[in-house]
C-alpha cells in the first residue's frame, strides 16, 4: 500500500507538473455554469424514461464525516452531486451528473488518453427489473457498498476520465464476472459542471423504462488503485494529499463521497444515516454483510 501511495503521489506530481497553467477555456456554456442547485421540486420525468433528479449541495461528505484530499486539485464542490439526468435520444442514452464546481483537468488527461477531466469518477448502478435475486448486490469493486436483494443492479455505467482501454482492462481484472453488465460509454466528456456519458441503449438492454432504478456513486479517479479497487480512491481515517479522510483505514467504510437518495425527508441526513450503517468492528476479512446498503432510486415510478 505504501508503495502504491508513493507511486500515486509521484505520478500525480508528474502529471501536475505537465499541466499548463493556462486559464480555462472560456467557451463553456454560461447557462450550465450558472445553473443553481436543483431542488426537490425539479424532479421531472419524460414519457421515454428520461428524468432530472436533484441532490442537495454540501453533502459531499459521505456519512457526514468525510473530507477531501489536501492537494489543491480536489477543489471544493468537485465531488458534490447537484443533479442527475437521464436523457434518451434515438437509440442512445445520455447520462449527466452535475457537480458543485466547474470541472477542470488538472492532470492534463489528453496526455494519458483521457476524457478531458481528471479527479472525478462516477459509477451509475441501474436496476432494470426490481426483482429479488436478479442482478448484483455488490457495488463495483472499491466502493464498499452493497444493494438490497430486490434492488440488485443489472447494468452499471462507468464515467471515468481514463480512456476506454484502461477502464476495460480494469473491468477484466477486477470485475470480470460482471463484465457483460458493465458499460464503458462510447463517449465520456465534461462540460461546465457536468460529467456526460453517451451509451447505446442496447447495452442497457433497451431504452430506459420509467420503472428503472438508479444509484449514482461519486468517487474519485485513482490512476494507481489498490489491487481490488476499480480505479477508486480510498477513504482513510485521516485525509492525505491524495486520500479522503473521515472514514477508517480498512475496507469496511463506504468509499463513496456523495450518493442520491429516495424522495422525502432531508436528503443529506438520509445519506449520512445510510452511509454510517457499516460494521466498524470488521477490519480484516470484511464480509458483504458488514457494508453499508445504498438505496436504488426509482425516480419515475408512482
Ligand atoms: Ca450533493
Ligand atoms: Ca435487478
Ligand atoms: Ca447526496
Amino acid at each position: 500500500m505504501h508503495i502504491e501511495n508513493s507511486r500515486s503521489l509521484l505520478v500525480a506530481a508528474l502529471l501536475a507538473g505537465c499541466a499548463t497553467t493556462a486559464p480555462a477555456p472560456s467557451g463553456a456554456p454560461a447557462a450550465a455554469a450558472a445553473a443553481p442547485a436543483a431542488t426537490a421540486g425539479d424532479l421531472a420525468c419524460t414519457p421515454n424514461g428520461g428524468f432530472t433528479y436533484p441532490d442537495p449541495a454540501g453533502d459531499d461528505n459521505g456519512p457526514g464525516t468525510y473530507t477531501y484530499p489536501t492537494d489543491a486539485v480536489y477543489k471544493p464542490g468537485s465531488f458534490d452531486i447537484t443533479e442527475f439526468q437521464v436523457v434518451p435520444s434515438g437509440d442512445t442514452v445520455e447520462f449527466r451528473v452535475s457537480v458543485n464546481t466547474r470541472i477542470e483537468d488538472p492532470w492534463d488527461s489528453p496526455a494519458w488518453g483521457g476524457n478531458g477531466f481528471s479527479v472525478q469518477m462516477v459509477f451509475i448502478h441501474i436496476d432494470t427489473d426490481h426483482k429479488a435475486g436478479s442482478g448484483v448486490q455488490d457495488g463495483l469493486p472499491g466502493t464498499n457498498v452493497r444493494f438490497k436483494p430486490d434492488e440488485a443492479w443489472d447494468r452499471a455505467v462507468i464515467i471515468s476520465p481514463q480512456g476506454a482501454i484502461r477502464v476495460n482492462s480494469e473491468i477484466e481484472q477486477k470485475a470480470g464476472q460482471w463484465k457483460d453488465r458493465i458499460i464503458v460509454p462510447k463517449t465520456t466528456r465534461a462540460s461546465g459542471r457536468a460529467l456526460i456519458a453517451v451509451v447505446d441503449a442496447k447495452q442497457l438492454g433497451g431504452m430506459p423504462q420509467p420503472s428503472w432504478g438508479y444509484q449514482v456513486l461519486m468517487q474519485s479517479n485513482e490512476g494507481f488503485p489498490a489491487k481490488t479497487d476499480l480505479l477508486t480512491r480510498k477513504v482513510n481515517e485521516f485525509e492525505g494529499q491524495h486520500r479522503f479522510g473521515g472514514g477508517t483505514d480498512y475496507d469496511n467504510d463506504p468509499h463513496v463521497i456523495d450518493i442520491i437518495v429516495t424522495p422525502g425527508g432531508d436528503p443529506a441526513q438520509k445519506q449520512h444515516e445510510i452511509l454510517s450503517r457499516y460494521n466498524k468492528a470488521a477490519t480484516t476479512d470484511v464480509k458483504p454483510a458488514d457494508l453499508a446498503v445504498v438505496p436504488m432510486v426509482y425516480p419515475c415510478t408512482k
